[in-house]
């Protein structure tokens, strides 16, 4: 029987590819975003008529984030992994410069949202003995960079998250692991610098960042091994990138 792979952040980037990925492997999706049309394209893209839904809330929601998790159709109640990756980062600025709003936007969805669905969906996975749960973390979240404070901050926390659930998790047989990219790009600068997409554009300017479909790649693996592996904590860059601030750029 397939399982059933709830995504949050389904609607871009690496929820995106990894929603295409999976459904072409024919595992049942439950795809989450907030913008409606997106959700709409990727029913109309991914589906065979039964093998996904979608659902819209906020992450930052916690009554909308139990709302949709009660709404699922009894056909995907059972929820074998969780994707944690919706997240974003919502600017670039000196902390003394920092905006406050910024500051919200980041833990309230990267790190709180990540603990309100994460809770929503955590009973009958312990109920079960069973389950894999997957947080998109970030080199941000193994090493902070000029700038990076409250974005590192919130994977940081993410980092501190997979752990605590793994510790606490254990005794119920529950996978829990994290996969750490690099720089890949996708819609993450374009929200980061507000709709400013040239300068987005430069930040994956002169190399070969990562695609979304590599970091899809990658959890598909982390998903289809044996029960007995887990795998725990996975770092992965573009062959450019070193480290958070070291990119061989050819320009
Ligand atoms: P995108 O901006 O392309 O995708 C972000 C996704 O998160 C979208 O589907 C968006 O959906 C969803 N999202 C954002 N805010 C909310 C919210 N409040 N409620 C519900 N969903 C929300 O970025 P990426 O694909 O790059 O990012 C995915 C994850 O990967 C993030 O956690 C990011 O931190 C992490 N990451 C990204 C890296 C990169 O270089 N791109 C590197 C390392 C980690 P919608 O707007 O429809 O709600
Ligand atoms: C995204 C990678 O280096 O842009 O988490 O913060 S980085």
């Amino acid at each position: 029987m397939s399982k059933t792979v709830l995504i949050t952040g389904a609607t871009s980037g690496i929820g995106y590819a990894t929603a295409e990925l999976l459904a072409a492997q024919n595992f049942k999706l439950i795809l989450c975003g907030r913008r409606q049309e997106r959700l709409d394209d990727l029913v109309n893209k991914l589906s065979n008529g039964s093998n996904l839904i979608t659902l819209n809330f906020d992450i930052r929601d916690r009554e909308a984030v139990l709302k949709a998790i009660n709404s699922i159709p009894a056909e995907f109640s059972k929820i074998d992994v969780l994707l944690n990756n919706a997240g974003n980062a919502h600017g670039l600025d000196p902390i003394d410069k920092g905006s406050i709003d910024d500051w919200d936007a980041m833990l309230d969805i990267n790190v709180k949202g990540l603990l309100y669905i994460t809770k929503a969906i955590l009973p009958q996975m312990v109920e079960r003995k069973g389950g894999h749960i997957i947080n998109i973390g970030s080199t941000a979240g193994k090493e902070v960079y000029p700038n990076g404070n409250v974005y590192c901050a919130s994977k940081y926390a993410v980092d501190a998250i997979n752990q605590g659930l793994r510790i606490d998790l254990n005794a119920y047989g529950i996978r829990v692991g994290a996969v750490n990219p690099g720089l890949v790009e996708t819609e993450f600068s374009d929200v980061r610098f507000k709709g400013d997409l040239e300068r987005a554009k430069n930040v994956y300017k002169g190399f070969q960042p990562l695609r979304p479909e590599d970091v899809a790649d990658i959890i598909h693996f982390v998903i289809t091994r044996p029960y007995h592996v887990n795998i725990a904590d996975l770092v992965v860059m573009s062959t450019a990138q070193a480290s958070s601030t070291i990119v061989n750029k050819n320009d």
